[in-house]
């Protein structure tokens, strides 16, 4: 293939990514809002947010990710044939399935006894015998199928060839000239009409002919549905000896501006065209996690017939309009460089040397769209691999890991304007509350719900793969957390309320299952563990089974207080709970400092295991993403922190554990630390040429944990305060954010250069005082002129606001 493009003359010229001279921040500033019309094909020039390539994806980790939370496909850009691959969020294998043993609570009290005689191992071995899931598996997410595009007539030698997905936009677009005819290809995932909608045209009449048909991994038919509509019908898979019970409709429909249409049983024809729209719906007969008694075709006909009649402008102006409500919200500018015209996937590889602060704005943007494309109502919430998969048997199931990753994908929701993206999750805790209280009674002989350490569509609680690792109840605490979270960013009571029974059922799991620990008279979980980290040595594995690991006491201390606060925020709901978790809440035991000086991970100061390297860092949990560890409030525990994270060793596998280490760091104030992280995550070991975070393989986890980690370097709000650039690195001396939410109910922009604050708005979105954190002191102007601003101590000016009203903030020197 012949293909110019902009790197050839960059090459050409002599630039390259390392050493490239950065530009003064604010050159590139204020992307959202642009380019919403078609813009001239290969000019990349006005839209630093864009992936780009000069040639297609050869491999799934090349291809571009579109989607709209139910709905999603990898794009690869091909010439003469081009491939959707298709995924729809509820087709996952299996069906309706209750994991929980009915008999688990007849061994927790054996399995508990040996605990307190230090029986390690052999109560590990009595729960992975009798206190485990059935099956002890959960199921796969699973792709639809692909939707093959072969172009009559087109060769793969082509000029002028390039491949885009524009973050502001969210459509891909491929084009090139061949033959002296400029086709250009544009795909992306409308929200607003449930449809893939991919556009075909050509600069000459009548030159767009294609045959579209579809193949899957699954067991699938094809037929004619209509006379320009193709349908591909199918199951999921079975395993674990559960049949696959989701049945599945994608329809593709050829809306052609002139030539013909054909369909037959096996392809859709277009000949002669001067455009095509392809629409593709997908429906299921998931309705909900007990029932897949639904019509596929109910839900993939009326989205088609409606889109089908829109014309193609109108479906891609309401694309445009619906993603950039959301994607809109937040700009940020690092300042940028020559770098920035290279290829994506050249620009990872050269990021660890320098000189290329725009790809991190652009990393931190693509985790946004990420979260706006994978997680949105309606539609599951993202999983391990987002919505993105095409693998029958995808690593780790590509379901709902509950000890970091599912966790992880919603972190940037919060500080990154995207509240609304916790919807699906939501939805999905309450159903857990459903299952979790089943398996809470069935296996712990207790009232409230509880989920281990992994979920899945049919919303498993049970503990599954093995007792080392599922043995761990504290996900379904972890997960009511985010309640409470949500509404210390927006204030929503209602929703606070809507979900507060949730909340009640997750302390109520601990209220009956704590258990004083004999040595200690703490309060304290047994059996559980800190994630998949080994004590004691056993045959394989080890053992990880204990009682009263720290992570799950950092957990139950923020559940319990969170319960008390939002008991009383809805005016005293439930204050007998709320009092009993108040009491249980002052019996846990404390976060310790250990013998090598490090943040005791287990109850139990276990000398050998302190040592143990491991991608996990559980017990650092209360640095982030709680806060009950700060170097403000709690020195020596951050000192203590910092001290776990030097014996955890290197981050050797996992985009995740790096993200996770990134925020920590960024919470210890850490800033070439957190930096550090950030080169790692971004260099071709953990970021492919797609922009996916690898684990590897691909987890979305990393590019999630990535954006938040980027937020707390700029902003972070929490202990009551918020704190504006509190982890600057060097390596972004001058930029700009507009739109950053906080804890409290703020909404912050702010300049700075020569790496101190220039100025910054503080809009108050629910009237409450704010405590602003900064270097060096300033002063600030409301709405009716100077603010009366009390400074309790250096750097902290507090100050009461007006519900919608921005205070200007400038430093005084
Ligand atoms: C946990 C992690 C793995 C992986 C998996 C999905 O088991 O230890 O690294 O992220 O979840
Ligand atoms: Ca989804």
């Amino acid at each position: 293939m012949t293909s110019f493009t902009r790197r050839d003359l960059l090459r050409s010229t002599g630039a390259a990514a390392a050493g490239a001279v950065v530009l003064a921040g604010g050159a590139r500033a204020g992307t959202a809002g642009a380019a919403t019309g078609d813009a001239a094909p290969g000019d990349a020039e006005a839209n630093p947010l864009e992936l780009w390539y000069p040639r297609p994806a050869a491999a799934w980790l090349e291809a571009l990710a579109v989607g709209n939370g139910r709905l999603g496909a990898m794009v690869f850009g091909g010439v003469a044939t081009e491939t959707l691959m298709l995924n729809e969020d509820t087709v996952w294998a299996g069906g309706p399935h209750d994991y929980a043993d009915p008999g688990g609570a007849e061994a927790l009290p054996e399995i508990r006894r040996l605990l307190v005689e230090e029986r390690w191992a052999e109560a590990q071995r009595l729960a992975d015998a009798r206190f485990m899931g059935r099956p002890t598996e959960q199921m796969q997410y699973q792709p639809v199928g692909d939707l093959h595009l072969a172009f009559p007539g087109l060769t793969d030698d082509v000029a002028e060839y390039r491949r885009s997905l524009d973050l502001t936009t969210a459509v891909t677009t491929t084009t090139f000239v061949a033959d002296g005819v400029r086709h250009t290809r544009e795909v992306f995932v409308s929200h607003a009409d449930q449809a893939i909608v991919v556009r075909l045209r050509a600069d000459a009449p009548g030159a767009v002919s294609v045959d579209a048909s579809f193949t899957s991994l699954q067991e699938t038919t094809t037929l004619a549905h209509d006379g320009r509509t193709l349908a591909l019908e199918g199951r999921s898979g079975e395993a674990e000896g559960l049949e696959g019970e989701v049945r599945f409709v994608a329809l593709a429909r050829a809306v052609a501006d002139g030539g013909s249409v054909v369909c037959d049983e096996t392809s859709l024809r277009v000949r002669g065209a001067d455009a095509v729209t392809l629409l593709v719906t997908i429906g299921t007969s998931h309705r909900s996690y007990l029932d897949v008694a639904g019509d596929p075709l109910q839900q993939a006909a009326p989205p088609l017939e409606r889109a089908g009649v829109k014309g193609f402008g109108v479906l891609r102006r309401s694309h445009v309009r619906d993603h950039q409500e959301l994607f809109g919200r937040v700009d940020l500018d690092l300042g940028t460089s020559s770098a920035a015209d290279l290829p994506t996937d050249e620009r990872v590889a050269a990021f660890r040397v320098g000189g290329d602060p725009q790809l991190a704005a652009l990393y931190y943007q693509f985790g946004r769209y990420l979260l706006i494309s994978s997680s949105r109502t309606p539609g599951q919430p993202a999983n391990l691999q987002g919505l993105w998969n095409a693998e029958m048997l995808p690593a780790w199931q590509s379901k709902y890991t509950l000890n970091i990753n599912c966790e992880m994908n919603y972190w940037p929701a919060g500080p990154s304007n995207l509240a609304e993206c916790w919807r699906p999750l939501f939805a999905m805790v309450e159903e857990l509350a459903e299952s979790g209280a089943r398996t809470a009674q069935k296996m712990w002989g207790a009232r409230g719900w509880v989920a281990h350490h992994n979920t899945d569509l049919w919303r498993g609680t049970a503990p599954v793969d093995h007792a080392f690792y599922g043995v761990w109840p504290t996900g379904g605490a972890w997960l009511s957390l985010l309640f409470w979270e949500h509404y210390e960013y927006t204030g929503d009571l209602d929703t606070l309320r809507e979900y507060f029974p949730v909340l009640r059922g997750a302390v109520e799991f601990f209220l009956d299952t704590l258990v004083v620990d004999d040595a200690t008279g703490y309060l304290v979980t047994s059996p559980s563990h800190s994630p998949e980290l080994k004590h004691h040595e056993d045959d394989d594995e080890g053992v990880s089974l204990c009682a009263g690991p720290t992570m799950d006491m950092q957990i139950l201390r923020d559940l319990f207080t969170a319960f008390d606060k939002a008991s009383t925020e809805l005016g005293g709901l439930d204050r007998e709970t709320a009092v009993a978790a108040l009491a249980a809440r002052d019996q846990l035991p404390p976060n310790q400092v250990g013998y090598l000086g490090q943040l005791q991970e287990w109850l139990i100061d276990w000398e050998d295991a302190a040592t143990e390297t491991s991608r996990h860092v559980s017990h650092l949990w209360g640095v982030f993403p709680s806060d009950q560890i700060t170097p403000r409030t709690t020195p020596e525990l951050a000192a203590a922190a910092d001290r776990s994270l030097e014996l955890r060793g290197p981050a050797v596998t996992a985009g995740w554990s790096l993200a996770w280490k990134m925020n920590i760091r960024a919470r210890l104030l850490q800033r070439d630390g957190a930096y550090a992280h950030l080169t790692q995550l971004l260099s071709p070991g953990r970021t492919a040429p797609n922009l996916f975070d690898l684990h590897p393989p691909f987890q979305i986890d990393g590019n999630f944990g990535g954006t938040s980690a980027i937020n707390e370097m700029l902003l972070q709000s929490h202990s009551g305060e918020v704190w504006l650039l509190p982890c600057l690195p060097e390596a972004w001396p001058e930029g700009r954010v507009r739109g950053l939410r906080t804890r409290g109910g703020f909404e912050i922009t702010m300049t700075w250069s020569a790496g101190r604050l220039e100025h910054a708005r503080v809009r108050s979105l629910l009237g409450r005082t704010v405590r602003l954190r900064t270097d060096g002191s300033v002063r600030v102007t409301g709405p009716d002129g100077p603010v009366r601003v009390e400074r309790p101590e250096d750097g902290l000016a507090v100050f009461e606001t007006r519900r919608g009203a921005t205070y200007v903030v400038r430093p005084t020197a």
